[in-house]
């Protein structure tokens, strides 16, 4: 959907949730501004039984001039819309009242709760709504650099969202925290005004509350309903604890189950760790240390209809901390009698030499969709590309020994596999982005390369010699390869990379 398709209705009702957070409210701003600007008779509104409250949300609401207008339960029962649009939930849901109206549109980021209607933008992928709302009005060349206060309001309703960005996982929520123009002295007023004396009480019960793991060193907190951004606070300050490697802190929304995820080990992304918590119910993510997610209720009532949360937090973490083998390079002892011999397909990869669209000593970040990698253009860097929009960068006597070039074109469609989000290169002292796939060029490796590889049957994790504060992780399935020429060399390649990658060297298939 495009916000231009709903142009075609005059009077234009936009709905946040019930219990308004920052991002519902900074999401109906935005698509407000946009209507408004289009002429049409716009309104914001929220219902529920309470009115805001949170000192953070007031502050917001009168620093930036948001026109919310409350609508008492009981009034939202007689109304009859013409559009609603619902903004950070999804009509029909449990956290929004439900108003009449002749058209329905959603716009939001949970997870699909509700039969879609005709008018529906919903990307669980994203860590905000109000990302998508600025993704929508970039799509119809709203102008959003001169908005300051609209710029804000987007930029406070991601941090929310975000747990203060350390949860934040999608390369688009990157974006628009990098291009939005943004009031810092009022971000630091709201963040100031966050928790209230309640809470602060929320918090110091849900501490004396925890329950710990000593095999796996891990602890578990169920904390009473609190805003979100609760969880991240007691989390953090868990890890704290000498004994604790990882933690879990969760409580119910009205929709389902909000937690935050902490771990200070390498052995423990804390990321992999929130998407195994919330799979197949919700979606999580973030960052190494930190991360969070949001499991459906719908979805956890399906799977486990007798199991209370703290049961199932507890029990997903042990099987997590059960599923893999731990392998670390430098230690690692191979043995090619238990594994079958490979030769890599000598397959076209993209590539860019970086001082050809840099000037040399230009200071720029590459964000891929596995995270963000900060370098300074130098005359020998190459920067390598693989299929799934990965980057790995190279020296000049690197890439002439192990490439060739090619004269054949790079083209985007057919070297990106899978890859939602092509990398691109930000110019850090402009801040201007260039997509590394409009000037990649194709080379091919220049030597055979022998590996020795076995299917994996249980999961595992890989610290290989080039990185040694993270880990490859390797699922049921997956390949574990060495190099014959160096049997430390270990890593993992993924079924259908593997399967497109090599072939069987000792003439078996
Ligand atoms: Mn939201």
């Amino acid at each position: 959907m495009r916000l231009s398709d709903l142009e075609r209705f005059h009077k234009i009702t936009i709905q946040c949730h019930d219990n308004p957070d920052a991002d519902t409210l900074a999401s109906g701003y935005g698509l407000y501004c946009y209507f408004k600007k289009k002429g049409k008779q716009a309104r914001l509104i929220y219902s529920g039984r309470n009115r805001i409250q949170k000192s953070n949300l007031r502050l917001m609401l009168e620093k930036l001039n948001l026109p919310v207008e409350y609508v008492p339960v009981e009034e939202a029962a007689d109304s009859r819309e013409e559009l609603l649009i619902t903004v950070d939930c999804q009509y029909g849901a449990g956290n929004v009242t439900q108003i009449e109206a002749a058209h329905i549109a959603v716009i939001d980021h949970h997870q699909p709760e509700t039969e879609a209607g005709e008018w529906a933008e919903i990307r669980s992928d994203l860590g905000s709504c109000s990302t998508l709302v600025w993704k929508l009005l970039l799509e119809e060349g709203f102008e959003i650099s001169d908005e300051e206060g609209l710029g804000t309001a987007l930029y406070y309703g991601l941090y929310s969202d975000t747990n203060q960005f350390a949860e934040i996982h999608n390369p688009l929520d990157m974006d628009m925290r990098d291009a939005l123009p943004v009031d810092n002295s009022l971000i630091t007023l709201f963040r100031n005004s966050n928790i209230s004396l309640k809470e602060l009480e929320i918090a110091g019960i849900a501490l004396i509350r925890y329950s710990y793991n000593d095999d796996y060193e891990f602890a578990v907190i169920k904390a009473n309903p609190c805003d979100p951004n609760i969880l991240g606070l007691i989390s953090d300050f868990l890890l704290q604890v000498d004994a604790i490697k990882t933690c879990v802190v969760f409580n119910e929304t009205g929709d389902g189950y909000k937690f935050s995820v902490r771990s200070c080990v390498r052995e423990v992304n804390a990321s992999e760790l929130a998407v195994y918590l919330a799979q197949g119910m919700g979606s999580g993510g973030g960052h190494y240390e930190k991360a969070g997610g949001f499991i459906s209720l719908r979805r956890y009532e399906e799977k486990y209809p007798t199991l209370h949360t703290e049961g199932y937090f507890n029990n997903r973490m042990t099987e997590y901390f059960d599923s893999f083998d731990l392998i670390y390079a430098q230690q690692y002892e191979a043995h090619p009698e238990d594994m079958k011999l490979y030769v890599m397909r000598r397959l076209p990869t993209g590539y860019v030499k970086a001082a050809r669209i840099l000037p040399v000593g230009t200071p720029v970040t590459i964000r891929t969709s596995k995270g963000d990698m900060d370098m300074t253009v130098e005359d020998d860097l190459y920067i390598m590309i693989d299929i799934q929009g990965r980057i790995y960068p190279r020296r000049h006597k690197e890439f002439t020994e192990e490439y060739e070039p090619l004269e054949q074109s790079y083209d985007k469609a057919e070297f990106l596999n899978r890859a939602e989000y092509a990398p691109v290169i930000k110019n850090r002292e402009n801040g201007k982005n260039l997509l590394l796939t409009d000037y990649a060029k194709l080379c091919v490796p220049r030597n055979e390369i022998y590996i020795y590889a076995k299917e994996l049957e249980k999961g595992v994790k890989v610290f290989t010699l080039r990185e040694k504060d993270a880990y490859m992780s390797g699922r049921v399935g997956d390949y574990l390869a060495v190099r014959r020429d160096d049997l430390h060399d270990v890593y993992v390649v993924e079924r259908d990379i593997f399967a497109k990658s090599y072939d069987r060297a000792d003439g078996a298939d």
